[in-house]
């Protein structure tokens, strides 16, 4: 499933990923391919539309023009968007009711209601260890009972004696009775094929619904439809309460369309593709895995990490480079604290820096915790941005209008400009190469002082 989209995806992605910088024009014509790609795959214009309408700002967002790795967040950003579209967790069966849970399976004609009962069934009673028993309503079709039947004597799974010329009501109301009776936990029900035009035949299956009232309407849809797959849900929609589906033939299915349109289309879950006509080939649908195998990629949780520290060492950069400079304003100091405050306050951003479990240790001591962080946070807010860009103005009167507005004393004003001021040093010192004896001695005593 999905093989042109990955291939074309890979395509896309290989050039963006090498870019070391975006421009619009890179990422727009990235996104005119991913549109194209997924036109191709058959997904529906609506889709697509909206697909490129959620990507787009966030590509061309500050933080990607920032990154380090620009291609990378593009993709993990399609990545979250594919997954939104394919309808973000898995959806499991419902079968919180009282026994017999009904579950109906419905469907256009041949699109695999059958062979899929059976496959429920199946997995229904190896995974969730329920007993299950199966009942055709396939009164139309020649041999449509029989088939059931045979799977069910082929699969070992409990399938309702068929009785020539009964009808749909009167057999699911036998059901009901014989699970009763036998123990049966699930009846799934296996409908004829109809098609959302023939009005007879779907006021059929409102009139069993109504019997049955099921826990679970299912409809069976054929992948390799596309996008109308996904219409068809939308129709059977307004007759039952369609609660999931299952999309068969995705073995055969190179696109995906029908994937990509359901939730959005008919928003109804897809809760489990059909990969092949044998009994066992039935998998739960999983959004993130369908959205790994769509970009063809292996492990995006390291990749989606890899993103986030790039964007925390650039902002290192910066500071690095003003620091060099001699241009570490207050600014600066707030947004390390912030970046501070992200990445799990000290205790977390000591635990990134190699060899520095002395200067921790110092710190702890010190009692150097969150508290101080939020507060310096405040006093730093408090400040017009001209204070904070050179603290050597800050006088009497202003550190008493700081005060105020950040809810502390002078003391607290004075403590953090001292702060500010042996952190300056203390940097430019670590930019001059001296990191190395900072980390094995610790903070030179006469700076750490007063940091107390
Ligand atoms: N390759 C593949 N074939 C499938 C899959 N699901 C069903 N089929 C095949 O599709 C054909 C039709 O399947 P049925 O289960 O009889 O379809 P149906 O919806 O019950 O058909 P009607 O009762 O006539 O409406 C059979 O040959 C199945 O083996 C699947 O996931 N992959
Ligand atoms: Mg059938």
């Amino acid at each position: 499933m999905f093989e042109n989209l990955t291939n074309k995806f890979e395509e896309i992605f290989s050039s963006l990923k090498k870019a070391p910088s975006l421009d619009e024009k890179q990422v727009d014509e990235g996104l005119k391919a991913i549109r194209l790609a997924l036109l191709e795959a058959d997904v529906s214009l609506d889709v697509v539309k909206e697909f490129i309408s959620r990507v787009k700002p966030k590509a061309l967002g500050q933080e990607i023009v920032r990154s380090t790795s620009p291609g990378q967040m593009v993709v993990k950003i399609v990545y979250d968007e594919l997954v939104s579209f394919l309808g973000d967790t898995n959806s499991d069966i419902q079968l919180n009711a009282v026994p017999p849970v009904p579950i109906m399976l419905v469907g256009l004609q041949g699109s695999g209601k059958t062979t899929t009962t059976a496959k429920l069934a199946k997995f229904l009673e190896k995974n969730n260890k329920k007993k299950v028993m199966m009942a055709s309503l396939d009164v139309y079709r020649p041999a449509a009972q029989e088939q059931l039947k045979l799977l069910g004597e082929q699969n070992n799974i409990y399938t309702l004696p068929i009785i020539e010329g009964q009808l749909p009501a009167d057999i699911c109301r036998r059901a009901l009775s014989a699970a009763n009776l036998n123990g049966s936990e699930i009846i799934i029900f296996d409908t004829a094929g109809r098609t959302q035009i023939d009005l007879q035949m779907m006021s059929e299956i409102k009139q069993i619904e109504g019997i049955i009232n099921p826990s679970e309407t299912i409809l069976v849809a054929d992948s390799l439809t596309g996008q109308v797959a996904a219409n068809v849900a939308k129709e059977f929609k307004n007759t039952v309460n369609l609660t999931g589906i299952v999309l068969t033939r995705s073995d055969g299915d190179g696109r995906g369309g029908a994937a990509l349109s359901m939730k959005y289309v008919a928003d109804v879950p897809i809760k489990f593709l059909g990969v092949g006509e044998k009994i066992e080939n039935f998998e739960i649908f999983y959004p993130d895995r369908i959205a790994n195998r769509i970009l063809g990629m292996g492990d995006i949780v390291s990749l989606v990490e890899k993103a986030a520290e790039d964007l925390d060492q650039e902002n290192l950069k910066k500071t690095e480079e003003k620091l060099k400079k001699g241009q570490f304003s207050l600014n600066d100091y707030l947004s390390q604290l912030r970046q501070m405050k992200k990445m799990g306050g000290i205790e977390g951003i000591m635990s990134f820096l190699p060899g520095v479990s002395k200067i921790k240790a110092q710190m702890d001591d010190a009692g150097v915790d969150e508290k101080i962080i939020t507060q310096n946070e405040a006093v730093i807010l408090s400040m017009t941005s001209k204070e904070r860009e050179n603290p050597k103005i800050i006088d009497g009167s202003r550190k008493k209008r700081i005060a105020n507005g950040s809810g502390t004393d002078i003391a607290t004003i004075n403590k953090l400009l001292k702060q500010f001021k042996m952190m300056s040093e203390m940097m430019k010192k670590m930019s001059k190469g001296n990191m190395k004896g900072m980390a094995d001695k610790g903070i030179p005593p006469e700076l750490f002082n007063q940091l107390k």
